[in-house]
């Protein structure tokens, strides 16, 4: 038997796939974006379902927190455990003290919310600022447009420069490069901006290495030399936008000489760069998300949704700005049934920003007293990850970890509850890289007695009593009333389904920007409402290299996704997948090694006042002397001191949007 499904990773292909049931899984090759193929993650899906070491029973600790020694026990002793300290707390401490923990592990539409979200909005818990990936480009975007929606990547086939900004294609987004590939054949450009010359950048025809984190001063250089050469689109930006003669003032003093100085970049390099963009047609810009993890990081999006208005690239299918598509999938979605916040009855719960889980746990009044985490292994994804560590070693925290492995986070529960694998459970998958909406059969039953998102979080309202029945609708009730107005029927015949996009595949070529001025806002009222400058500008971090820190941590560390086989901090521990990749390293510029008594395989020492890791060292042309790289997902277990790249990066917030800047990182290197 055949049975169709949509790959549920947080990534931007959401592939189709076929399961021959208990058998195989493969590409399906009638989606319309993948065709066929999947991917070195994905590819040995049924062995990760298969894995000896998949969770499949519910388990209570037994050895201390963060040893990993756990015993069975029933679902019933399970949740019956957790409904009396939920309700504990609720009395003792309020409803606030329990904190639910989730991110993108399942990007299906019930794995990421529904029965979860009504469940903790009925409890009055804290919510959970899920701002970790991607928002920070949404609302960068948004301050200059209004909304976020960018244009069809798949139209990029019509561009004819394409700027890969801030991505890597061929990495994250591999369904996406055949398209890339379209475009040169019809005689395209494509050039690469990145702080590391990636795999992309080493496929592309042009390959621009700025600092990391400096890019606004290149975007604010080439507008000035598209202003100063008049180059820009005069009728465009007459029709479609605010505050062009602010701007253009407030740039004269961004030569690129003086951007040059900040991102190293070379002055003639971007003036080339500012004029092939405002003469070639059509001219895209593709970023997605990695460019967001700076303290600047919505300015630097804020700053790029100007280009394309000060050229009037919109006017052309295939020019314009292309980023996640998400926000077009979610105009389907109806959010308020599917999570129903009217269950909060007027409460008005704190906040907590995900990426500071380790000030959460040690710091927060009212105390975390609960921590429940699902879809998320935070011990390797969350920045400052020695203090989440400190805060998982409370011994009056109780924590919950719902997944399919014992994780590094999973090893501090108390009690670990057995996850499905997305083949064994039905869902709707919104992509974000395209814009198919796939369905996602169950092929399989759940491997012993592991369950879904949903069923979870049913079990445990049923374990308290709760009698609230919105607790307790089943899936295909959920999805139906989530998706209003798509023919559920149809969906799940077809398996995935077209979302609603302009025909002429050019959204914004005719203005209508949802912002206060109805126009592009190159100066905007909110932001300096808000406290941000009104005009893009180039703030340096913080923790940057000319920030108070960089005397002691000169180098600026990146801890990029990097491994072809690794889906975040999923795959590394599984056969085929981490040990094909060879274990952890650090990636440094000879100079920088050299200066420091290093070289290739050294045993080097990394640290900052967060954390210290030893890594070996491998000497690469890939950065510029002043960076260095750890490619990030492995787990602690893959490093002798335990320690991960989480353990040393930055866990200050971006300046709007509620990302975080892991990018902004300062480290020094020494021999270990
Ligand atoms: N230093 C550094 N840190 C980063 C990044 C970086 O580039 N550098 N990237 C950041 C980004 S962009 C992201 S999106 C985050 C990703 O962070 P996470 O979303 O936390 O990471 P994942 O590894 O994708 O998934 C987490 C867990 O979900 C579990 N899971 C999968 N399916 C299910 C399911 O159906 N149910 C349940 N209950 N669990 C399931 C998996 O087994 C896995 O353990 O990390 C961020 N952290
Ligand atoms: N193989 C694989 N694919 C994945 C993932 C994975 O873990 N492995 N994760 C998935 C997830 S969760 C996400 S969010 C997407 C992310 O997809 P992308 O956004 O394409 O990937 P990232 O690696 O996060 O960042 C892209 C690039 O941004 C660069 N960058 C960092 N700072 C700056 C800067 O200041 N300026 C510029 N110009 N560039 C900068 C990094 O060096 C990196 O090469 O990938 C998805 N796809
Ligand atoms: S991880 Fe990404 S590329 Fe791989 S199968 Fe899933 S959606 Fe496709
Ligand atoms: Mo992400």
């Amino acid at each position: 038997m055949l049975v169709h499904g949509t790959c549920h990773h947080d990534c931007p292909d959401s592939c189709g796939w076929v399961v021959t049931v208990a058998v195989d899984m493969s590409g399906d090759p009638d989606h319309p974006f993948s065709r066929g193929e999947l991917c070195p993650k994905v590819n040995r899906f049924l062995d990760r379902v298969h894995s000896p070491d998949r969770v499949l029973h519910p388990l209570r600790r037994v050895g201390a927190k963060g040893e990993g020694r756990f015993e069975q026990i029933s679902w019933d002793e399970a949740t019956t455990i957790i409904a009396e300290r939920l309700r504990s707390t609720i009395r003792d401490n309020g409803a606030e003290s329990i904190l639910p923990f989730s991110d993108a592990g399942n990007q299906g539409m019930l794995a990421m919310s529904g029965i979860s979200a009504r469940f903790f909005h009925h409890l009055g818990a804290s919510r959970l600022i899920r701002a970790l990936c991607g928002p920070t480009v949404g609302a960068g975007v948004r301050m200059t447009n209004g909304s976020s929606l960018g244009f069809d990547p798949l139209d990029l086939e019509h561009s004819r420069l394409i700027l890969l900004w801030g991505t890597n294609t061929r990495l994250t987004n591999r369904h996406l490069w055949p398209t890339i590939e379209t475009a040169r054949e019809r005689g395209a450009r494509v050039v690469v901006i990145d702080p590391l010359r990636t795999i992309t950048a080493d496929s592309a025809d042009e390959f621009i290495q700025p600092r990391a984190g400096t890019d606004i001063a290149m975007m604010l250089a080439m507008m000035h030399v598209i202003i100063t050469e008049d180059r820009f689109d005069r009728e465009w930006i007459g029709e479609y936008t605010f505050g062009f003669e602010e701007l253009a003032e407030h740039l004269t003093t961004w030569t690129p000489e003086r951007a040059a100085e900040v991102t190293g970049v070379d002055a003639e390099v971007i003036r080339r760069l500012a004029r092939d963009y405002a003469t070639t047609r059509p001219a895209a810009i593709r970023t997605l998300v990695g460019a967001e993890h700076h303290e600047n990081g919505a300015m630097f999006f804020r700053t790029l949704a100007c280009l394309p208005a000060l050229t009037g690239a919109w006017r052309d299918r295939g020019g314009g700005l292309s980023r996640s598509v998400g926000s077009w999938q979610e105009e389907l979605i109806d959010d308020a049934a599917l999570e129903r916040p009217d269950l909060l009855a007027g409460r008005s719960p704190r906040a907590i920003n995900m990426s500071r889980l380790g000030e959460a746990l040690t710091a927060a009044d009212p105390i975390v007293r609960d921590l429940i985490v699902w879809n998320a292994n935070p011990m390797v994804t969350i920045p400052n990850r020695e203090l989440v560590r400190e805060g998982l070693e409370r011994e009056d925290l109780f924590c919950v970890v719902h997944d399919q492995f014992i994780t590094d986070t999973a090893r501090y529960a108390d009690i670990v509850l057995p996850a499905t694998t997305h083949i064994e459970s039905v869902d709707v998958v919104p992509a974000w890289g395209h814009l198919w909406l796939g369905w996602n059969e169950a092929a399989i039953t759940p491997l012993g007695e592991a369950v879904s998102n949903t069923e979870c979080f049913r079990r445990i309202a049923a374990a308290m009593d709760l009698d609230e029945p919105s607790l307790f609708d089943d899936d295909l009730t959920l999805i139906r009333d989530a998706l209003p107005t798509v023919d559920i029927d149809a969906l799940r015949a077809d398996h995935h389904l077209r979302v609603p996009y302009p025909n002429d595949g050019r959204p914004w070529a005719n203005g209508g920007f949802p912002t206060m001025t109805g126009r592009v806002e190159f100066a905007s009222d909110q932001l300096e409402q808000l406290g941000h400058p009104r005009l893009p500008d180039y703030i340096p971090p913080v923790e940057g290299p000319a920030g108070p820190l960089a005397e002691r941590f000169p180098l600026q560390l990146l801890t990029p996704k990097h491994h072809l086989r690794f889906l975040n901090s999923s795959y590394t521990h599984l056969p085929g997948h981490g040990d094909r990749e060879g274990g952890p390293f650090i990636e440094m510029h000879r100079d920088d090694a050299a200066q420091r008594g290093l070289d290739q395989d050294s045993q080097a020492e990394v640290h900052n006042d967060r954390g210290s890791m030893s890594l070996p060292v491998r000497i690469t042309d890939r950065v510029r002397p002043g960076t260095v790289v750890i490619p990030w997902g492995w787990w602690a277990d893959q490093h002798p001191d335990r320690r991960v790249a989480n353990s040393l990066t930055n866990d200050t917030l971006t300046d709007w949007g509620g990302g975080v800047a892991f990018s902004d990182t300062l480290v020094e290197v020494r021999p270990a």
